[in-house]
This record gives C-alpha cells, structure tokens and sequence, in this order.
C-alpha cells in the first residue's frame, strides 16, 4: 500500500464550490445521487479524479450528457475540457453491511454517517481531501414510519411527504466545508430542546436527538452545549454561525464524537448522564467532549486542515480549548492533574515506543492510525506552551489573528504558529522544533547551594531521546516554571519565574539565596517533559506539603512515591515512612480541596511505575505496589475511616465539592480494603447496595472486583451479579461492567475475561464493548503480561476477529502488544511472536498492517 508523504502536498487540481447531494435511504440499499460543480484550478490539463472506496458507478454525466470514464484503482477519472463543469454520479451502497462504522452506517436502528478522515469517498465520489471546501445542499428521501427525522448539515429548507410512505427534507449549510465534515441522520428519534441568543443577539435552536427513552439523560449534556457557547464567545471572541445546531447520539461509533457541521454526531457514552448511570468521571466527559465538539466550529470547521499532516492544527488546539472550558468549570488544579494524568500514561508511552511520531507526522499509510494522544494530547500541550510564553493578552491576540486570517481556508500548523510570532512579538523559529521532533525531552535539574556567599547555581540539561526515522535531535526550547523555597524557614526564597531552556544545558545563579533552597520545577506542568532532579525524600515531602502550586505539590508527592516503588522494585526493599508520613499530612490539611487530596494521595498506576524502569516486571511492579497500599491502608486506618465516614451519607450532587467527596470515598474505601481489615468487603458492598449514583456504586464494585480475598468472594460475586441483572438492558453501564472486571488486579483476570469473551452480551461489532472489555485488558499490566502468554494470545485472537469487522477500532488496539521491547525476553519474545501472526493473517487491513508492521520494526 502507498504512503502518503506531507513533502508531496500539492494543490488539488480541482475545486468542487458547489454539491447537491440526493439520498434515497434504506438500510439494504441506498441511492447516492451527487451534482458536483466543478472548477479547473489553475492551468493544467489533468483529468478530474474523484476518489472512491468500494464504489461502483451507475451512472456518470458532465453537463447533463452521458460521460467518458474510466476507473483507476478504487477512484473515478473523467477527462474535462473546460474550466467549469457540471459533473454527476449515481452509486449504491448497503449501510446494513457497513460495519467499519466508517461512511453511512446503520446504529441501533437509525442511520447515520462519519466521514473523518476518509470515509465520504464510501458514500459518493469526491475529492476526498479536507483542503476542498464546497457549499452543500442535500436532500434525503426516507421511510416515514421507520425514520421520521431527517437531519444534515446547516439548516433545514425544505420537506414533505412522497409516495409509498416515503418523506423527504432538505438542507442546506451555506458554509463551505471539506467533506469529512459532511453527515446526515436518519432516525427514530426525539429532541431535548432549548434556545441560546449568541452575542450579537441571534437565536440559534438547539437540539440533542436520542431514542425517546432516553430524554431524560440528556440534560446535563444540553447545559454544557449552552456552556460552551457563551464561554467561546466570552473567552475567544467566536460566536455560532447557523440558526441550529443538533446533535445525535448513537451507540456504534468509532470516536467519542465528531464535529460535523451544525450536526455533531456522539458516541452514546459522551451525551447520555443521569445519576443512577453515569459516573462523576462520565458527566465530566460528556461536558469536555460536548465542549470539544462544539469548539471545532471555529477551531476544525470555520479554519480546517490542508491535510491530514495538520490535523493537531485542530485537534491539539480543540483540546487545549476544552482543557481550558473544563479548567474553568471546576477545580482548575484537579483538572491539570487528570490531563497530566491521561498525557503521561497514553501520549509518554507512545513517544518512547515503535509508534512514535511527531505532532505535525511526516508520512502515514492510514490517516486513521493518527488520532493519537499525540497528536491530540501533546499537541494540546505545544498550544499551552505557545499561550504561557505569549500570555493571556498576546495568546488572544494571535487567536483573533489565526481566526480572521484564515477564516474559510485550510490552513497549517504554520499558519497558526506565524499568527502566534506576529501578535506575540515573540521568534517561534526553535519552538517549531515541537512539530516536527519526536520523543519526549528529559530534562536533569540539579541545583547546587553555597551556604557562605547567599548562592545557589541550577544546572539544567536536556535531551530528546533518538524515536523511529528520527536517530539525532536538537535542542528544544522548554518553557519550565520554577521557584525555589526555603526548607528552614518554609517560605519563597525566590518567586516563580518561566526560564526558557533553549540550549542543551544552561546554568541559572540566584542570590540571596541564605538557606538551603528546594526546588520547584516545572510547576503547573509548565512543559510536558520528563524531570529528573536530586531532590531528596525530605525535599519531596517538604514540597508535597507547603509548594503553593497545587499542581508541583502533588507532583512532589508522586515522586515521593515513585521513588519509593522503583526502589522496592529494583532494590528489593524500601522504607515507606516518608510516604505514610506525607500522606498522613496530605490528608489532615483541612485547607486543602477533598478533590485535590483524592488525586494527591494515590498511588501511581503500575504502569507508570513500570515506564520509569528499564525492563518492566509487571508482577514485582504489582507486589510492591500492593505492599505500600496495604502499609498506607493500616498505617492511616483511623484516618481513612474518619474520612469515610465524614462523606458516607452525602447524597448525590452533581457539584464540584460532591464530586470531590465522592471521590475521596472511593479512594478511602479502596485503602479501607487494602489493609486487609475484615470488614472492608462489607463495607463495599453496603456502599454498593446503597448508593445513589453510579459513582459510589462503581467504586465499591471496583474495590471489590480487586478483593484478592477468598473472605470476598461472596460480596464481589453478589456485587458483580446484582450489578449485571439491574442494568442488563443498559449497554454503556453493561460496558463499565465488562470493564471493571477485564481491569481488575485479581489473579484470575484473564480467565474471568476469556469467559467474558464468550458472554451473550459481549460483542466485537460495537466499539465501546470491545474496548471495554480487549481494551481494558490489554492495559491491565498485571493480568495481559501473564507470564505463559495467554493474554497476548488472547488479544492477539480478539484483533485479528476485530480487523475483519472495524479495522479502524482494531488498529487502536495494537500498541500494548508493540511495547514488547519494554519487558525481559521471554516475555518480549512471546508478544513478538503474535504480532507476527496478525502479520500473517491474509487480507490483513491497511490500518492493522501499519501499526503491526511499525511495532515490529
Ligand atoms: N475529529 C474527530 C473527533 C474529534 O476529535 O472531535
Ligand atoms: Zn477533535
């Protein structure tokens, strides 16, 4: 297959401003009629190629008159003699059979569409390259009965009845756009409805489409819509521009949403939240991606991509704008936490592995493999780099800029970093280096003090570690903030200040410096790098209680703990008193927000442990691990107790102080459990049977799931049970019950999980459920890393099945198994030998064939 090159980008050869798009709907067989006003840009005499997946032609006219065509691979070339043209297609595709989910689909009895990146070419012949940007009016025939709403981009025109119990509507989105931004629904569905005046005083109706079921569940998503628009207009100026705007949620979908024109189109999981379903964590997901979606508008949808080389120019700028919407919502330090969270466990790994990549790639076999945390997370985080340097006033400024100037084009992440130098003032020519370097950059800060002449000198050095294609880098420039404090006197020897390291090392001396300092690095997350310091255990704790950023206080007390782990890992043994002891002061500071003390006081995931070693030893990671919760849960029993206990009757609040004390009762409980006192299990399940919401009731099935106690076998049985029949006619809470399981830390995970595999509900045609259950386990570090290689196997089995479905779903899957080099060599040898077996399979995707290839070199 041919690999596409950002170095080979030329202009498309012709421009399409105009499409009329006529469906005759049905699931087993739809009519796609397409009227495509073409325009020869510039002078050339290439022939129109239209691209095509599995298309087939019934009927191709220019100007009204029969046509000369010819099929070049899977595309359509029609040669033109003019500069203009009218030029039309006839195909026929079976949406029942579509079970990629990419193009037009049948979910749950509805149809609908998701065309990113390459999926419009499955509907109709078109230049399918998000740098062709055409008006649209489609209109769509129907079943009445059987799909009485029809829904597409931009605002509706037209309808009426046809014959046969046939309807009929039409739309029309004055905005030109790419095609991957093109959707359409058919459906039996219902409205949760509201108004929102922008602004400058225009109404624009609001509608978020479900089954009639489940209006109920839709509240909380309609808020954050009406949220999102007034803080995109209060924070970046950017006002919505049609007079409606829908959204559908539908249950077989392979993102959690898409930011389709006026019509977004959401994965289930991401629209539907009511107490008894939805966890804080849910409801917290469903207001960033409704958030996310919505933000595409201006950042995706009015400034699109040239190509797909540029698709953080979107994607990284959308999800700083959502961090920031969300940031804003609640505790803004928890909510850095959870992204630096998400950042170091997926986008880390994924910079260190065989599947590295830039934020701006160079080259791709499948578009699809590159919605990445890359390019999504890390690309977020180059976004919040740019705003610390220029600061709010000069950030604003080159948004307005980035957004006047290339409003209805498709531009480039350079585009947007020029905007950045022009309104800031500032030279981005280095920084760019963060678009096009792979790896993340470590950074060794040692900081040396003279207790005699009042100096203290820190010594910084960076590097960026060799990724594919990618053996030698230079320096890049990281912005780091930091502040030094003094261990005696508990106060700021010198205040916070943003050092730009540009060089591959650099010395900074501070005077005045009459005690000895401790650091404070890389506060707020100020660059997403990696920090080695020599701070000592003291200095963490010392930091962990008194830094006065939340974010550098709860970094010290993850360090604090990850030293005392790889210690206990590689060196057998560890004192865990500096972690008790800063724990116990973490959890009697009553400043300090419950929230933040939940984050603060966990421990870090077993495999963050694991990144930071050489060669991972998944069962050592887990003991240690599982050693320092038993020594925090009996150490501080009385404490967790007493905390328990001061939250356990709260009733259910969706508010930022009832998430935060929901939150340290799961954790309390889990430590609770962990100490081993013989009425934890009951303790769980009374919280089980008892709660009031999804969130307590699946925190105390998560801890009971864990129990690797027989004395809990009752209550996680029952749990497990009572939590299956009360929602087995729910799938997303079915998919939380697939998952606890395939997560939990339990011996017996991958037989229970095998069985799963066989259960009448699991199914690899819906994505959340294969993922919750083969996604879920595949980073269950304990039980897929069994040491016989029956976890590898399994996945290995579950992706092969799943390519031959949903390619796209499939292909996300891979990178547990490709970070083979990771662990010792049997075990390494054993992933190895299955990825090698996907390889084999005959008509393997191009999707699976990318990212197994990748992981094997
Ligand atoms: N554009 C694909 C889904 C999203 O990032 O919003
Ligand atoms: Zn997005």
């Amino acid at each position: 297959p041919a690999i596409t090159r950002r170095a080979d980008y030329t202009p498309p050869d012709w421009l399409v401003p105009d499409l009329a798009l006529d469906f005759d709907l049905a699931p087993e067989r739809t009519r796609v009629r397409a009227a495509l006003s073409v325009a020869r840009n510039g002078a050339h005499d290439r022939p129109l190629r239209l691209d095509g997946d599995g298309l087939t032609p019934l009927a191709v006219r220019v100007d009204g008159a029969e046509a000369r065509w010819r099929m070049d691979g899977a595309a359509l070339v029609i040669d033109l003699p003019g500069e203009t043209h009218v030029v039309e297609t006839e195909v026929q595709i079976v949406p029942e059979r579509n079970t990629q989910l990419m193009g037009l689909y049948h979910s749950g009895g509805n149809l609908c569409t998701q065309c990113e990146a390459e999926g419009f070419r499955r509907i109709t012949f078109f230049p399918d390259r998000p740098d062709v940007l055409t008006r649209y009016r489609v209109k769509m025939t129907a079943d009445k009965a059987r799909y009485p709403v029809l829904l597409a981009n931009g605002d509706p025109v037209a309808s009426g009845d046809g014959e046969g119990g046939r309807h009929w509507a039409e739309w029309h989105d004055p905005f030109p756009k790419p095609c991957y931004l093109f959707a359409l629904v058919a459906g039996d569905l219902a409205a949760n409805r509201a108004t929102f005046t922008t602004a400058s005083g225009r109404t624009v109706q609001l509608g978020i489409w479900v089954r009639e079921k489940d209006l109920p569940k839709t509240d909380h998503a309609l808020h954050a819509l009406k949220l999102s628009m007034a803080w995109d207009e209060r924070v970046y100026g950017r006002e919505y521009d049609l007079d409606v705007f829908n959204i559908v949620a539908v249950d077989d979908f392979n993102f959690g949403a898409m930011e389709n024109k006026g019509l977004n189109i959401f994965n289930s999981r991401y629209i539907l939240a009511d107490p008894d379903t939805a966890t804080d964590y849910d409801y917290d997901a469903v207001a960033a991606v409704v958030a996310h979606e919505y933000f595409h508008n201006w950042s995706g949808n009015r400034v699109t991509c040239r190509d797909w080389f540029q698709l953080s120019l979107k994607e990284g700028f959308t999800v700083y704008r959502d961090q920031q919407f969300s940031a804003d919502q609640g505790s803004a330090a928890v909510k850095r936490i959870e992204d630096v969270r998400g950042l170091r466990a997926a986008q880390f790994p994924e910079d260190g592995g065989p599947l590295a990549h830039p934020v701006r790639p160079d080259e791709y076999l499948e578009i699809s493999n590159f919605y990445t945390a890359t390019i999504y997370n890390k690309g977020a985080e180059v976004i919040r780099m740019m705003a610390t340097i220029l600061g709010p006033q000069k950030f604003r400024a080159a948004t307005d800029l980035y957004f006047d100037r290339f409003d209805g084009t498709a531009a480039t992440c350079e585009d947007f970093v020029a905007c950045m130098e022009e309104a800031g003032g500032v030279d981005l020519t280095q920084f760019r280096l963060w678009y096009s370097q792979a790896g993340t950059p470590r950074v060794t800060a040692t900081l040396d003090h003279q207790a005699g002449d009042g100096r203290a000198h820190l010594t910084l050095r960076q590097s960026v570690p060799p990724t594919p294609g990618q053996p030698d880098k230079a320096p890049m420039v990281l912005p780091l903030k930091l502040k030094l404090f003094g261990a005696e006197t508990d106060t700021s020897l010198i205040e916070e200040r943003l050092v730009l390291l540009e060089e591959a090392e650099t010395r900074i001396a501070f005077e005045g410096v009459t005690e000895r300092p401790v650091l404070s690095i890389n506060r707020g997350f100020s660059a997403p790098v990696i920090v080695d310091t020599n701070r000592s255990a003291a200095d963490l704790a010392f930091l962990s209680a008194q830094d006065d950023d939340p974010f550098a206080r709860y970094e010290a007390m993850q360090q604090l703990m990850l030293d005392t782990l790889v210690a206990a890992v590689t060196q057998g043994r560890a004192d865990h008193a500096p972690v008790i002891e800063a724990v116990a002061n973490t959890l009697s500071d009553p400043a300090l927000d419950p929230a933040f003390v939940a984050e603060a006081v966990l421990l870090p995931s077993d495999s963050f442990i694991g990144d930071q070693l050489a060669l991972v030893d998944p069962e050592t990671i887990f003991q240690k691990r599982e050693a320092l919760r038993r020594e925090l849960g009996r150490a501080l029993e009385d404490q967790w107790r007493s905390l328990y206990e001061s939250v356990r009757a709260n009733r259910f609040e969706y508010s930022p102080a009832g998430k935060g004390a929901r939150r340290i009762k799961s954790v309390a409980l889990g430590y609770i459990n962990a100490s081993g006192a013989s009425d934890g299990p009951d303790l769980a399940f009374a919280q089980f049977e008892s709660a009031d919401n999804m969130t307590d009731r699946q925190g105390a099935l998560t801890t009971l799931a864990n129990s690797p106690s027989d004395a809990a076998n009752g209550q996680r049985v029952a749990a497990l049970d009572i939590f299956y029949h009360r929602y087995s006619d729910n799938g997303l809470v079915l998919d939380k019950w697939f998952q606890t399981q395939a997560l939990s830390t339990r011996a017996d995970t991958l037989d229970a999980v095998q069985d799963l595999a066989r259960h009448p509900d699991f199914t690899l045609a819906n994505p959340n459920r294969a993922r919750a259950l083969i996604g879920a386990f595949a980073v269950n570090q304990r039980a897929f890393h069994a040491p016989d290689g029956r976890g590898y196997r399994f996945v290995a089995d579950q992706l092969i099945a799943l390519d031959k479905l949903n390619p796209q779903t499939a292909a996300k899957l891979v990178p547990p198994l490709g970070r083979w080099r990771r662990f010792e060599a049997d075990r390494a040898a054993k992933m190895r030998a299955e990825l090698e077996r996907i390889l084999a399979q005959p008509g393997l995707s191009k999707d699976m064939t990318e990212q197994v290839s990748k992981s094997l070199d």
